[in-house]
């Protein structure tokens, strides 16, 4: 009723059709526009994100090569389409994208369309980095052992002089933190700006690390236009950081490989947040899940990228534990990506945490630790005391029976998941 597709639905269908390995298979879960069959609508999927359009195309066969994808599954609402490898230039994520997450998101013959999950094949990794650490940066950058690596971000997030940053910062070291953390919204602003902050809060890293023993770092936020960015990457370099931090998806996938080749020149870790990932994976019936854009920022070479919590903290997630299972299971011989848990954890809740998760993970906290009545010094020893006790198996309430910064935290914030 009124739709015209133009092509013949199974131009781009063959549900018989088996992928080879070197193609890319992308699964979506598609609602069809009201008149168009399910058929249809993934053969319009496989078309427009491949090499063809709404219209019928008249080409000389001696013209075209085969690049069509093919769409190869249908399961109820969902679909999976086959891409050959041609179709795509080697190690460019931006023309990947443009492609499989495309027009496809936005044409009518779909009332929505959600790219759920990849296959990627190694003819597309290879042209990838993927990552310099990942998780061994626990053990080779840091002094974490076998524990969850920890973080804090100073809060309030904006506003701080340089001065209260890098205090924040060093009373947050020495209560027991691994790395400190740039909020989101911090990057080069009068009242802090970027270099004073790296210079200043590096120093204080020197002293913390005097005073505990402990190897300690900076995830200082470079994020800015590419140029930009690449300079704060240098000067990080310059001044013995072994970190940065970048906002992967508001910066763009492809100033983050412009970032991955430039931290590899210094051997700089990537922690990569992901501000505005909501916009495409809230909603579960349409955009792009935070599992495909963690594999983006896998392939793309991330050490560390933030997955959620598995429910505990104060932000809607999708499903962390899968997620962080895809991040280090076998990639074809990428190596595997840290996962951050963060946005609303405080010690109450690290118990559970480590238990839907396990311990190769970061917990990052930051009103969990700078609420604590005590402050942010105290607010660190808690953290780092509930990591101790949930490693050693000990019950939190337990535990805070000798340790008074963990019992005050579980006064105050029990074991309940914020809002
Ligand atoms: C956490 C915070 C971060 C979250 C974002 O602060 O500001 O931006 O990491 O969430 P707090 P996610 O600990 O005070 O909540 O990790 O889910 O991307
Ligand atoms: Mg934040």
């Amino acid at each position: 009723d009124g739709i015209m597709t133009g092509i013949e639905y199974d131009d781009f269908l063959d549900l018989g059709y088996d992928p080879a390995a070197t193609e890319l298979v992308c699964e979506f879960t598609i609602e069809p526009a009201d008149g168009m069959s399910m058929e249809a609508a993934a053969s319009r999927v496989a078309s427009e994100s491949s090499n063809g359009t709404w219209a019928a195309l008249h080409v000389d066969e001696d013209e075209l090569t085969d690049l069509g994808a093919v769409a190869c599954g249908i399961d109820g609402r969902t679909v999976t389409v086959a891409y050959p490898t041609a179709l795509f230039e080697d190690g460019s994520m931006p023309q990947i994208l443009s492609c499989i997450a495309g027009n496809i998101l936005g044409m009518k013959a779909v009332d929505s369309i959600r790219l759920e999950d990849c296959d990627w094949p190694e003819s597309i990794t290879s042209g990838f980095p993927g990552p310099q650490f990942g998780p061994s940066v626990a053990r080779e950058k840091l002094d974490a052992g076998e524990r969850p690596v920890l973080a804090t971000v100073p809060k309030p997030k904006v506003g701080l002089s340089t001065d209260a940053h890098a205090r924040i910062g060093e009373e947050a070291w020495r209560g027991g933190i691994d790395l400190l953390k740039d909020d989101e919204n911090l990057t080069d602003q009068a009242f802090n700006p970027f270099a004073d902050r790296l210079a200043e809060s590096l120093a204080a890293r020197d002293r913390a690390q005097e005073e505990t023993g402990e190897r300690k770092d900076y995830l200082v936020n470079v994020t800015a236009e590419t140029t930009e960015m690449l300079e704060r990457v240098d000067l990080v370099a310059e001044h013995g950081g072994g970190f940065v931090m970048v906002d992967v998806i508001t910066c763009g996938w492809a100033a983050v490989q412009s970032v991955r080749e430039r931290c590899a020149d210094h051997g700089l870790a990537i922690h990569a947040h992901r501000a505005m990932h909501a916009a495409f994976d809230r909603l579960d019936h349409h955009g792009v899940s935070m599992r495909v854009i963690a594999q983006i920022a896998r392939l793309c070479g991330v050490d560390h990228i933030h997955t959620g919590t598995a429910g505990l903290g104060k932000l809607a997630n999708e499903d962390t534990p899968g997620i962080n299972e895809w991040l280090t299971s076998d990639c074809h011989g990428l190596r595997p990506v840290l996962p951050v848990a963060s946005g609303g954890l405080h010690p109450g809740v690290v118990d559970q945490l480590i238990d839907a998760l396990g311990t190769d993970i970061i917990v990052q906290a930051g009103g969990g630790v700078h609420g604590h009545p005590d402050g942010t010094h105290a607010g660190a020893k808690a953290l780092r005391q509930s990591v101790e006790a949930s490693m050693a198996g000990t019950d939190l309430e337990t535990y805070a029976d000798d340790h008074a910064e963990l019992a005050t935290a579980l006064e105050k914030w029990g074991a309940e998941t914020p809002r």
